[in-house]
């Protein structure tokens, strides 16, 4: 079967929820990967920040198949020998006193929404069903009801209502409009450090820390979603470290789990998560030892071989490359560590084209929305690989013009 048998097959059977560039990908090693023709490519989107650690870490690998021939669902109905390990290491390492598994980002968004609520009433004492958590313009969070029901994107809410209330919207980056947002009855305030599906938008500097001083102020908690940012993305543990702020709740997922295997969290102090009572909350695979021993290793992983730093080195190295680039079709380069958008001016004929472009030169990547080009490689990236990837970006530019 070549290319497109495989995309003749998928378009006919599976649900068409998804437009992906045409590339039938079937082995990968570290920053590369290679489709069924046996052509290879540099992978510049990592699963969306899921492949951190690079594609098939040997040691991640390692972890998962001494687990998976020992242990690997016991539910939540009895304990195992993986979860109480992870649960110290995990916070431990993000600096929390507590810890609730999930398996997908959208269900560890959905906790943190119930345990800020179950605080809301039972700590700040809002009357029942009048919590309102605040959330952001052009926010991405998952793809469920609820978390649909906050999203500002016709697209990911058209059809799919009714909707979740106690939500509340207030512009990206606007600390008046979040102060004229809250009352008596906001439970929590919801943000990406850095928006990245809206197109890798960073706030106005200093937004972050004066948002946290007024969530205080109002004893309203902070959730920050850093299932993206997190973990090294941006060249610091969190995003919200680049401005010194420590959220009531942190959400992570994607590369917690290596790329390998799903897993997420929600990470707090004991008094948020340690308000939940048996029943209240759960999930089947949550916790369950074969992701346990997992994302250990990838947390391992990530400290062993420094990938935060090496995030925050070479991303600033390939930022400042990428803006040495001149184009009549580039409005703005904007990054934290490797997360990187190039942001096309509207002429451009948008990024799609140029992602297509890349990957005929080798190089993986995806548009979001319109105009902007992602870029994101696993962090083990070196500078002599990001140089193989400039000279291909630059030489799609140069083409264009
Ligand atoms: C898709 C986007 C990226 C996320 C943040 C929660 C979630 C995500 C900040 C939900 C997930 C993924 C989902 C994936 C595409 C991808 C994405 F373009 F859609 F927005 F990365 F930028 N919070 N993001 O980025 O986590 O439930 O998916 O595990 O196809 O929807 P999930």
């Amino acid at each position: 079967m070549d290319t497109k048998d495989f995309v003749v097959l998928e378009d006919l059977y599976g649900a068409q929820n998804y437009h992906p560039l045409d590339v039938v990908i079937s082995k990968a090693k570290g920053i590369w990967v290679w489709d069924v023709e046996g052509k290879k490519y540099l992978d510049f989107l990592s699963a969306y920040s899921a492949v951190n650690q690079g594609h098939c870490h040997p040691r991640i690998v390692k972890a998962l198949e001494n687990q998976v021939k020992k242990l690997t669902l016991t539910s939540r109905a009895f304990r195992n020998d993986q979860w109480p390990l992870l649960a110290k290491e995990l916070c431990e390492f993000c600096g929390y006193e507590m810890v609730l598994p999930m398996n997908s980002g959208a269900e560890a968004i959905e906790t943190a929404i119930k345990a800020a609520r179950k605080w809301a009433y039972q700590e700040k004492g809002i009357p029942q069903d009048r919590a309102e958590i605040i959330a952001c313009t052009n926010n991405f969070h998952g793809r469920t009801v609820t978390i649909v029901s906050f999203s500002t994107e016709p697209l990911y809410r058209k059809d799919f209502g009714p909707f979740t209330p106690g939500f509340v919207i207030v512009p990206f980056g606007d600390i008046n409009a979040l102060e004229a947002a809250i009352n008596p009855n906001t439970a929590a305030f919801l943000v990406e450090p850095v928006q990245a599906e809206a197109g890798i938008l960073i706030p106005p500097e200093g937004y972050l820390r004066d948002t946290k001083e007024l969530c205080e102020k109002h004893n309203v908690l902070f959730i920050a979603d850093e299932i993206q940012t997190g973990l090294g993305r941006t060249g610091k543990l969190f995003g919200c470290d680049h401005e010194n702020v420590k959220p009531e709740l942190v959400v992570i997922g994607k590369s917690l789990g290596g790329g390998v295997y799903p897993i997420s969290a929600v990470l707090s102090p004991r008094q948020v998560l340690g308000l939940f009572k048996p029943g209240e909350h759960g999930s089947t695979f949550g916790a369950n030892p074969l992701a346990c021993a997992v994302a250990r290793e990838s947390l391992h992983v990530i400290q062993n071989e420094k990938l935060i730093e090496n995030s925050a080195e070479q991303g600033k190295y390939f930022l400042d490359k990428l803006k040495t680039i001149k184009s009549r079709h580039i409005k703005e380069i904007r990054g934290k560590g490797l997360l990187i958008g190039i942001e096309l001016n509207p002429e451009a004929g948008g990024a799609r084209r140029f992602c297509e472009e890349l990957m005929n030169e080798g190089l993986l990547c995806k548009e979001t929305h319109e105009n902007v080009i992602r870029f994101a490689p696993p962090l083990i990236i070196t500078q002599k690989d990001l140089n193989w990837a400039f000279k291909r970006v630059k030489e799609v530019f140069k083409r264009a013009e």
